[in-house]
């Protein structure tokens, strides 16, 4: 008996170790992805307690129900739980020590954090879009927007290419026609009209000069289907 008590009092210990190491490695500003409720306990059974607007953020200070529930810090000092796939986690802590303007890498382009990476947060892949109505909502982790001819390390601005079937060349700007859109203001969000069919979606960052980036960020390509009406 001594035996097993004494491992299962270790294995608690343990397990506890890396929770806490876990919690801290991500704790932070979390920002909504959409609409979220925060419930008393980590399951969607727990009663509702509060809730975020997309866009809100709300401080994160540890992981629940094996990391896929965070346990977040409400305004009145209590904590509450939410989803974890509601919420997107801060951007890296960078070292800022180095010039704020990137040096270009040897053929001329901008660098980039090898983690950084850009996403479709809407549509999904496989959605079917009754309409052709699309709302595309572009996501981005481990580097900054900047709007086009602003040269500042680590950051770009988004191009959606529509049914490319060819990736455009890494060393030269980023076509600019109907299936290469610049979103050179710095936007993240656009709305556009499909026709029927089946369409392939792909994002990429661009530079200030419209260059990729080395090492390229690219989203993969998503499908999205828009039935004949
Ligand atoms: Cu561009």
């Amino acid at each position: 008996m001594f035996t097993l008590r004494k491992l299962s009092t270790l294995l608690i210990a343990a397990s506890l170790t890396v929770l806490t190491t876990v919690a801290w490695a991500q704790s932070g500003q979390y920002t909504a992805l959409s609409n979220s409720n925060i419930r008393a306990q980590p399951t969607t059974q727990s009663a509702v307690i509060g809730g975020l607007q997309a866009g809100e953020t709300i401080t994160v200070v540890a992981e629940a129900a094996g990391g896929s529930w965070y346990q977040v810090e409400l305004l009145d000092g209590s904590t509450g739980y939410i989803f974890g796939r509601l919420l997107q986690p801060p951007p890296e802590a960078h070292d800022m020590t180095t010039p704020e303007t990137a040096e270009p890498t040897e053929d001329g382009r901008s660098p980039a954090l090898e983690d950084a990476f850009v996403y479709f947060i809407t549509p999904f892949d496989g959605d079917i879009i009754p309409g052709g109505q699309v709302w595309v909502r572009m996501g981005l982790r481990n580097m900054g927007v900047s709007p086009a001819g602003v040269d500042r390390r680590f950051t770009g601005h988004h191009h959606l290419l529509i049914n490319v079937e060819q990736l455009p060349s890494m060393d030269e700007p980023i076509p600019a026609d109907d299936n290469h859109i610049h979103f050179g203001r710095g936007q993240t969000e656009h709305l556009m009209q499909l026709p029927p069919g089946e369409h392939t979606l792909q994002l990429l960052m661009g530079d200030h000069n419209h260059l990729p980036h080395n090492p390229p960020v690219m989203s993969k390509p998503i499908t999205i289907i828009v039935p004949e009406s």
